[in-house]
């Protein structure tokens, strides 16, 4: 929801007194104290060092059985290339997965986009793990790991992406979270990585990074309708639509959709690009084709083709992540795209970035959203992005790094 803050609301000065504020009132981390993450305490200590906060375990000490659950319910690996499954984790990450702040929202991952996401190469079905009811078999809790490899500085780090952990609303604050965390924990370990990376919209020891959502308009109307965005002072909503009007076609040269063709190409100016960041993912040419390769409405990647040379000199992409729209009489689903990897090596990235927005309209979203990671804060004011409310954290598990970075700093866009 887009919603202007003070800049201080990112720095580590705030996040410090936030904890405090949090902590006078009484707020500990029972569970996230007894885990191998940076704590609030040592934000600041310099003297600590950088790298793995725990060293691997030899396998065989690693636990072999499960964590117990509570006893009305049991584990269940998800298969999701089955459509039963996928449809049941669908259904209940539909109704239960991340509001906003105000609930007017609910994310609505498609089942296709699900499977996209949890099937990248090499990934483990184990770490793709539900709950169920022991007595109905209904399914009410789930969370997921994928592998990647992450470099931090100038190490490459085997890392799990760890997303999507959902607990029934009926079932919350119930400390169900903390087992399944210790149990996804658990089965990575059981294949030898020992780091994670996640997100999440609430503050927990201790973010390495914090960053801000930001909103580009495309359907002024119904972003108003919905209250996704208000009109601000002196604003009418013929003086919205035409502020937001974006041109009916793109304007580079040589722009056009992604192909399997373009896969090294591709690989090569992602790496080379990422390379100037502190944290980012160290793609292959598999993974490339994964993540990149045009996916209707999962993921859209279109390269700039140069007319001369015939070489790909840049890319811009974005993943489609609709919301529920929670009791509005007119509208049920708010069509939004989020910026994923862009590289401009040859067209300025503004213009990149434009041409990505006028493809958005075309496809009828009706926000382009984009957090302020890489080099996204140089568009995001001039191409009339709003700053959203909330913050975006990005953890690590069980690596430290001296300091929190900057949002520039980072190269990676987990979904
Ligand atoms: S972020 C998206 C999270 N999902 C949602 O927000 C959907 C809606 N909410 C829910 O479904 C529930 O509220 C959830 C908590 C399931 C979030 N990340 O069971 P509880 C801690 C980590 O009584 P519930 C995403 O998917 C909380 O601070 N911890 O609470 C990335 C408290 O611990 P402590 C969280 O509300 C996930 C404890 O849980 C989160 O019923 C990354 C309370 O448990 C959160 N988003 O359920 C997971 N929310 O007392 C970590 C609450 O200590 C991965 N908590 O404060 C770590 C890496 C693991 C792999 C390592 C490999 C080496």
């Amino acid at each position: 929801v887009e919603n202007p803050l003070p800049d201080y609301k990112t720095t580590l000065e705030y996040l410090v007194q936030k904890f405090q504020d949090t902590s006078t009132s009484n707020k500990q981390h029972k569970f996230w104290e007894t885990q191998p993450v940076g704590q609030f305490k040592d934000v600041g200590d310099s003297s600590l060092p950088e790298g793995p906060i725990e060293l691997p375990k030899p396998l065989s000490e690693v636990k072999q059985e499960p964590y117990n659950l509570p006893n009305l319910y049991e584990w269940t690996v998800c298969d999701m290339d089955s459509d039963e499954i996928c449809n049941e984790v669908y259904v209940l990450l539909t109704n239960n997965y991340v509001e906003d702040d105000d609930n007017l929202f609910r994310f609505n991952y498609s089942k296709e986009f699900l499977r996209w996401a949890l099937h990248p190469p090499a990934y483990y079905q184990s770490w793709h793990i539900g709950v169920r009811v022991k007595s109905s078999k209904k399914l009410v809790a789930f969370i997921t790991g994928i592998p990647v490899k992450m470099r931090v500085r100038d190490e490459i780090v085997k890392m799990a992406e760890v997303n999507f952990l959902c607990v029934h609303k009926k079932l919350r604050s119930k400390r169900l979270a903390p087992v399944m965390i210790k149990e996804v924990t658990r089965r990575i370990h059981l294949e030898n990585i020992w780091q994670a990376a996640y997100t999440a919209g609430v503050l927990l020891p201790t973010p390495v990074i914090t960053c801000q959502y930001w909103h580009r308009t495309l359907n002024p109307k119904k972003l108003i309708d919905v209250g996704f965005s208000r009109l601000g002072d002196r604003m009418t909503m013929s003086r919205a639509i035409k502020l937001y009007k974006l041109p009916s076609s793109t304007s580079t040269p040589g722009l056009r959709k992604m192909e399997l063709c373009d896969v090294p190409a591709v690989t090569r100016l992602l790496k080379n690009y990422l390379s100037q960041f502190v944290v980012a993912p160290d793609f292959d040419d598999n993974e490339v084709e994964h993540w990149l390769l045009p996916q209707e409405n999962v993921v859209d990647s279109y390269v700039v083709d140069s007319q001369d040379t015939h070489e790909i000199t840049d890319f811009i992409s974005f993943y489609t992540l609709p919301s529920s729209i929670l009791n509005n009489q007119n509208h049920s689903i708010l069509k939004a795209a989020y910026s994923f990897y862009n590289v401009s090596t040859r067209v300025p990235l503004l213009q990149l970035m434009n041409d990505a927005l006028i493809i958005a309209k075309q496809k009828d979203y009706d926000v382009f959203n984009a957090l302020d990671v890489m080099e996204n804060e140089s568009f995001l004011k001039e191409l009339k992005f709003g700053q959203g409310d909330g913050q975006l954290y990005y953890y690590l598990y069980n690596y430290r790094l001296r300091n929190a970075l900057k949002p520039s700093e980072l190269g990676l866009v987990l979904l």
